[in-house]
């Protein structure tokens, strides 16, 4: 199917021709399915749109399970297929993702935060909020996660030098990542990221309580649809006004979603932080004397004579957490897991493939 006979509703929604494939595999009989996105979740119900309009919906029980069973569910900006046969409608199947966005929670799980966006708004204040370290982390987060960072330094007139800001992220964030300051009560948000929001891309907002995340999503909707609140005086933390995720349309034809605030980013355990946000130290690991050094007190250790110490500081931070990840209970259990199930389906395929003989 070429791009010009995608259905123009679901198209608008960030319909792809990826989507059309999955959706055609699944080989569905009758006029009773229809695909739709996940625009909202709540504790017991999600609200999806199918193009035209919204509906309030729940799984069937067997995607239910089948979901669970793989320790997975439904997150906003997932494409699903709606049986329009049973009565309420029930959300029948969950096409494969083209991303998924996740953190990792203090009990070992991971948190499922969006499906299917191709691009991250990585929003931070320029006042108390502002921390390198903590944008770092999302960095490394999101692009393990296959989106695109774009970062959105807020409140530049509560900083004194907002281009010595511009200039240390930017160098943190490398420069194929584009790095904004900008006022999104007062600025031309739509003109300045409007690189960003070609139509069928989606978007995600992300970053702490009360950094603008919502008069960002207002400003690209010429509307005033998101609640938006003060930060506390003092502290400049947010009031965790936002407190589900939406998906919402933009004039111009991307999707845009608006996230609560996060309180913290754990890693999920399956980054790569040299990959993702050290290319500096891949780089220089080149040049260390030992091809296994683990940058600690090697002798000639090229990242430790040539990071910064913050910066190396932070990096070892993350790389641990990460070790540290990799060594739990539950993480080991999973990859066990996951090694059964590839076992299952090797002796599966074996035994077609006897038998064809
Ligand atoms: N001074 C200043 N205030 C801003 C700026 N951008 C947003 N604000 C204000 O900051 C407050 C918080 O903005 P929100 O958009 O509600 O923040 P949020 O990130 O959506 O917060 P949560 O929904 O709690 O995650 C509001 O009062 C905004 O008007 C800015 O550049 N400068
Ligand atoms: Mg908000
Ligand atoms: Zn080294």
């Amino acid at each position: 199917m070429s791009s010009n006979r995608l259905p123009p509703a679901l198209a608008a929604l960030g319909w792809t021709e990826r989507c059309s494939r999955e959706f055609a595999a699944l080989d569905l009989r009758g006029d009773a399915f229809a695909p739709a996105r996940v625009v909202e979740q709540h504790r017991h119900h999600f609200v999806v749109h199918d193009g035209l309009e919204t509906a309030s919906v729940e799984m069937n029980p067997a995607l239910l399970q089948s979901l669970r069973q793989q320790d997975d569910g439904l997150s906003v900006g997932d494409w699903v297929v709606l049986d329009r046969s049973s009565d309420p409608q029930r959300i029948a199947h969950c096409l494969p993702r083209s991303s998924l966005l996740v953190r990792g929670m203090a009990d070992g799980s991971r948190q499922r935060i969006v499906a299917n966006a191709d691009c991250a708004l990585l929003v931070m204040g320029l006042d108390g909020d502002y921390s390198p370290n903590r944008l770092e982390r999302y960095l490394l987060t999101v692009r393990s996660a296959g989106l695109m960072p774009v970062v959105l330094l807020t409140k530049p007139d509560r900083c004194e030098d907002v281009d010595a800001r511009i200039e240390e992220i930017q160098r943190l964030a490398g420069p194929a990542t584009p790095v904004h300051a900008l006022d999104p009560r007062h600025d031309d948000v739509p003109g300045r990221l409007a690189p960003y929001r070609s139509p069928g891309t989606t978007l995600v907002l992300l970053g702490s309580s009360g950094v603008g995340k919502s008069t960002c999503m207002n400003a690209l909707l010429g509307v005033s649809v998101q609640k938006t609140q003060a930060t506390r005086e003092g502290d400049d933390t947010g009031k965790h006004t936002t407190t589900v995720r939406s998906l919402r349309q933009l004039p111009g034809g991307a999707c845009l979603i608006d996230t609560p605030g996060l309180r913290e980013l754990r890693l999920a355990g399956r980054e790569s932080v040299e990959k993702d946000a050290f290319d500096d130290v891949a780089a220089l690991a080149a040049q260390c004397r030992y091809s296994d050094c683990a940058h600690e007190r090697e002798p000639g250790c090229a990242v430790v004579a040539g990071l910064p110490a913050e910066r190396l500081a932070s990096y070892r931070k993350l790389r641990d957490e990460l070790t540290a990840l990799a060594r739990s209970p539950r993480q080991m259990a999973e990859r066990k897991q996951q090694d059964k199930q590839v076992h299952q389906a090797q002796k599966r395929f074996r035994r077609e493939h006897d038998k064809r003989r």
